[in-house]
């Protein structure tokens, strides 16, 4: 039964790991979240943070898409009228300087079709890999990313992205409690304070693992070579899927 290094269990709980069941999910790799002028970088906190993450999720993303594994990318915005954007979400920010809505060095923060709310190029999603528009933190409020999980059979779900005690934790717990398998990759993800992002990882592992467990790249990617031995070889090209 395959299973990667994890705290506090094994993961997943039952060992069914294929690349058929699971999906890489990286969530809000956007330049409002990790980019210079950004909405992030607007509100004066330090970029280092939100932008370590971003090698260790190329490295996964790479081999993932070699085992034809699903991927899946989220990105937080809203409708350019605001209409679904909740007044107290705007006020709160405007009152620290960095309204949604408004304008800023790379167009109008958090808002859809602007270039702050692009995914990084860094990691840009291929033709293939469906991309969840989310209005709010959670990626399952207000979209349809529950509906194509249960459609292409997906039960585990391996999470990335920024940030981890906001976006990408409310995903976890959303997930977790419709049924889906967690794992949040710690070196995968990043938070706008380094104590915070020490403490969503602690969250998890508590009472014995309460939104799913914790692990990284290296035990990821170890698990898809033992899953897809052929995906380490350099005889097919980047984001073609293994020869199995
Ligand atoms: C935030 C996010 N922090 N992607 N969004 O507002 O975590």
């Amino acid at each position: 039964m395959p299973t990667i290094a994890s705290t506090p269990y094994p993961w997943p709980f039952d060992g069914d790991l294929r690349a058929e069941n699971t999906a890489l999910v990286i969530i809000d790799m956007q330049t409002d979240f990790c980019g210079v002028g950004g909405y992030v970088d607007t509100m004066g906190y330090d970029l280092s943070l939100t932008r370590a993450p971003i090698a260790p999720i190329r490295a996964v993303l790479a081999l993932a898409r070699r085992c034809g594994m699903h991927v899946i990318h989220t990105r937080e915005g809203h409708r350019s009228d605001l209409s679904d954007l909740p007044p107290n979400k705007r006020w709160r920010s405007q009152r620290i300087g960095a309204g949604i809505g408004d304008p800023g060095p790379c167009g109008r923060i958090l808002v859809r079709g602007e270039p702050g709310w692009e995914i990084i190029p860094e990691l840009a999603p291929l033709p293939d890999e469906p991309v969840i528009d989310k209005p709010g933190k959670g990626s399952f409020c207000a979209t349809d990313l529950e509906l194509l999980l249960r459609v292409r059979g997906i039960r585990n779900l391996i999470l990335t992205g920024i940030t981890t005690d906001v976006c990408v934790h409310t995903t976890m717990r959303e997930a977790n409690d419709r049924g889906f398998e967690c794992v949040l990759l710690a070196d995968c993800t990043g938070a706008t304070d380094a104590g915070n992002h020490l403490a969503a990882l602690k969250m998890v592992e508590m009472q014995g693992g309460v939104f799913g467990a914790v692990s990284d790249s290296s035990a990821i990617m170890a698990a898809l070579l033992a899953l897809c031995p052929t995906a380490g070889s350099n005889s097919f090209g980047p984001g073609e899927p293994c020869p199995r």
